[in-house]
């Protein structure tokens, strides 16, 4: 009756049930009738290739591994034992000599255990350290079909895939909305291969060549002496780094840009940001800029939200992924390139493809959509899944290939280099998330944490004693072949090509396509970090680049520093807005927005009971907040209360809707009321949080509605009936369809100052 003991039976039942053997799906292991292995001592004819060369079990936590497989990967037994699976019978007392003597040495068991915690770290990621991960599927639409072979983008092919997405600067426990660029790193478990995309949810980078990643990321991190701040760009280095460095500009005003603070990792759009090439079967090629969409939208915060839930929330964006993929939201990205002829100077109408700070608008290039990407599991376990992750911009896939940016070269190197330290050793392949699902056979062997038991004696090519195996690959059995693209003829030299100089059109073009409310959003930003500059001369410096992107751009962030605006250095690029970049103006979806429905024990029970279903039925989260927990009304129809007014703050939801009259839970000194929350019981002045609460959602262009005499609460809260996105009815039914249809728009942006 037991159930770890149930457990254990069942999956000792299932290791006694499955005979072991390659063709039993447990590769590595020899089968039954496999020959034994011998250590071959003399030559001998013909040498039979043998069955069990395989490498490392292709077994990673994509595949859900059951019975065996499941007992190798994970602890088994209901017996709590040592790592050598001897039971034990106390693991809170050391063994001394009598309860008051002193520790013995022979403790076996505390030594241990100690050792294992003490080395239970790893470092973290140099860059990229906070991140959250989700496993999913990848269908192919086949719409590439025509310009790759690799296999995973034919018609209808699904693969699974493990997404890891994160912020840059910040240490593993910084918080997630910091103003920052969100990476956005997928695994494709091919059956080629894996194929790692590691973008960016920016489109461009900081530098232009890898070899300046050290001092960005150093100018970036925080300051060497007193290491502060944590996950911020707002400090002098950084932006001592971005004006001196002014390639950076582009990748900084996007920063500075609503993109800088995403509202979910499910409104985010990403890219693979180098131009890389795909070859088709006849051997032709196409540079491509690889995008995901995602299906909500793409929606970030308001700066002032962004600081809030630092402190309310830290695990915000982490959170957000994990409950929409447990509630069975399932976030889903399509997966499009942009696609360019592959001509010798690999440009596209003036624009350097191998220039990883330029993006080509979407209205010279459209978007082409190839696939779909849906994360449908949380892991299991984070450390063994979402940390020990190894990406790698050099896994490619026959069908994808690299080009010359120099960028990509450097980052080539990095990948693998890094994880020496980060994973402790050459052998991270084998770590379940990162083995891939084809079959490997490798002839790498050895060193730190091998774990695969490598068979046969000829770990090298050509040999004749392990029977030739293994066999290399040729085009037409899948092998990856380098594209065989010319190489100009050049002399060596540590230099950037001329066309690697233009540093302001692109901002530019960036800037001119932003929506007043959207400009407003950079010029505070801008205004902010580079508030916290100390240094007067870096602050001067930022405004001269500003100023080399627009005027009034430059204007806007000096009237903010109370500086003067200097005149620009270069004539203003003649650039045509790309209107894909801005995010105001689209509708959207509205799946898992949570709306918070604010009432009492005197409000509208039946209308809450009523809206509550519908906000359901829409595919949205509906959270009611009340003065206290527990439930609001009696018997079978009680209302269970998800927020009360010390726990809701307006961060958490994209819409309120004030049903009746809320109820009062302090004085007007905030000093809780003995009686809140009691059926009946009245109090002349209304809670400040619930001000706070519908005052923070208005200034943030939040919809808000109210019903059967919610509006007196709107009122107290200084908010006016008639403003943009305030939506009075007499229903909360009624009321809740037309704040639907503003959160579709993501946010009220006539509320913002700009639109007036
Ligand atoms: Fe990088 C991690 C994205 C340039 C060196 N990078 C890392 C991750 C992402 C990116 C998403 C986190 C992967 C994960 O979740 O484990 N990096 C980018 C993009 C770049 C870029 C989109 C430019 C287009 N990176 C870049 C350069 C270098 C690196 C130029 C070095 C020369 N990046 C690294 C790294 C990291 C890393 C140090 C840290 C941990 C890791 O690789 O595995 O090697």
């Amino acid at each position: 009756t037991n159930p770890l003991k149930r457990a254990a039976d069942k999956v000792a039942d299932a290791l006694k049930g499955e005979p072991a053997g390659p063709e039993n799906g447990i590769p590595g292991k020899p089968g039954p009738e496999s020959p034994p292995v011998a250590e071959p001592t003399e030559p001998h004819e013909p040498f039979p290739p043998k069955p069990d060369q395989t490498g490392p079990d292709t077994v990673s936590p994509t595949d859900q591994p059951t019975g065996a497989d499941q007992a190798r990967m994970a602890q088994s037994g209901s017996y709590l034992t040592n790592a050598q699976g001897t039971r034990l019978y106390d693991t809170d007392h050391s063994l001394k000599a009598g309860p008051r003597g002193p520790v013995l040495l022979q403790d076996h068991h505390l030594r241990e255990k100690i050792m294992h915690f003490d080395h239970e770290r790893i470092p973290e990621r140099v860059v990229h350290a906070r991140g959250a991960g989700a496993h999913g599927v990848f269908r192919s639409y086949g719409t590439a079909a025509n310009v790759t072979k690799a296999a995973f983008l034919a018609e209808d092919v699904e693969t699974p895939v493990f997404v890891r997405f994160s912020t840059v600067l910040g240490s593993r426990g910084s918080s997630d909305t910091v103003r920052d660029t969100r990476g956005f790193a997928t695994k494709f478990y091919t059956s080629e291969g894996v194929f790692d995309l590691v973008g960016n949810n920016i489109p461009v980078f900081f530098i232009q060549d890898a070899i300046k990643f050290p001092d960005v990321v150093h100018a970036a991190k925080p300051h060497p002496d007193r290491e502060i701040p944590q996950a911020q760009s707002a400090h002098d280095t950084f932006w001592d780094f971005v004006t001196l460095h002014t390639e950076a500009t582009h990748h900084t005003l996007w920063n500075m840009s609503d993109r800088g603070i995403p509202r979910s990792f499910r409104t985010m759009e990403g890219f693979g940001v180098h131009t890389f090439r795909l070859v088709d079967a006849a051997g032709g090629t196409t540079l491509v800029k690889f995008h995901w969409k995602p299906k909500l939208g793409v929606h970030s915060l308001v700066w002032e939200e962004a600081q809030l839930v630092n402190g309310m929330d830290p695990d915000f964006h982490r959170r957000d992924l994990a409950d929409a993929i447990e509630a069975g939201a399932y976030p889903e990205w399509e997966f499009g390139i942009q696609t360019f002829p592959d001509t010798p100077d690999q440009t596209f109408e003036g624009i350097d493809l191998l220039d990883p700070t330029n993006i080509v608008p979407e209205e010279l290039a459209p978007v082409q959509p190839i696939g779909l990407l849906t994360l449908n599991r949380n892991p299991s376990n984070f450390f063994a899944e979402t940390e020990q992750v190894a990406f790698h911009p050099g896994h490619l896939v026959p069908g994808i290939d690299i080009t010359d940016d120099p960028l990509l070269a450097g980052r080539l190197f990095s990948y693998l280099d890094t994880q020496i330290t980060r994973l402790a050793g050459p052998n991270f392949a084998q770590i379940p998330i990162n083995r891939p699902q084809a079959p490997v056979n490798d002839m790498l062997r050895d060193g730190f944490h091998q774990t695969a038991v490598h068979r046969g004696v000829a770990p090298y090519r050509p040999n004749s004693l392990d029977g030739g195996c293994p066999f290399t690959a040729g085009a037409d059995t899948g092998a990856y072949i380098e594209t065989p693209v010319r190489v100009p003829e050049a002399t060596k030299v540590r230099e950037a090509p001329a066309s690697f100089d233009d540093h302001f059109s692109q901002p530019r073009r960036f800037w001119l396509s932003m929506s007043p409310v959207e400009r407003e959003h950079i010029i505070g930003a801008y205004s902010f970090e580079l508030g916290k500059c100390y240094e007067p001369a870096i602050r001067e410096r930022a405004l001269q680049v500003l100023a080399n992107i627009d005027p009034e751009l430059c204007a806007g962030v000096a009237a903010g520093l109370g500086l003067p605006a200097p005149e620009p250095t270069v004539p203003l690029a003649d650039v045509e807005p790309s209107p894909a970049l801005s995010q105001v103006g689209h509708t959207w979806p509205t799946d898992g927005r949570i709306i918070g429905i604010v009432t009492g024990p005197d409000g509208d029970l039946d209308g809450v009971r009523t809206v509550r279903q519908e906000v359901l039925d829409g595919g949205m989260v509906p959270l009611i907040v009340a003065p206290a927990g527990g439930t609001l009304g009696e018997g079978a129809d009680a209302l269970a209360v998800q927020r009360t007014y010390a726990t809701a703050r307006s961060v958490e939801f994209d819409a309120l809707l004030v049903a009746g009259t809320p109820g009062v839970g302090t004085d007007a000194f905030g000093a809780r009321d003995a009686k809140a929350g009691q059926p009946g019981h009245q109090q002349a002045t209304p809670d400040p949080r619930v001000g706070l609460l519908l005052a923070e959602a208005f200034r943030h262009g939040k919809a808000i509605g109210a019903a059967k005499g919610g509006e007196a609460a709107l009122e107290g809260a200084g908010i006016p009936l008639d403003a943009p996105g305030v939506i009075a009815g007499d229903t909360a039914t009624t009321v809740l369809q037309e704040l639907v249809q503003l959160l579709g728009a993501h946010r009220v942006w006539e509320r913002f100052p700009s639109a007036a």
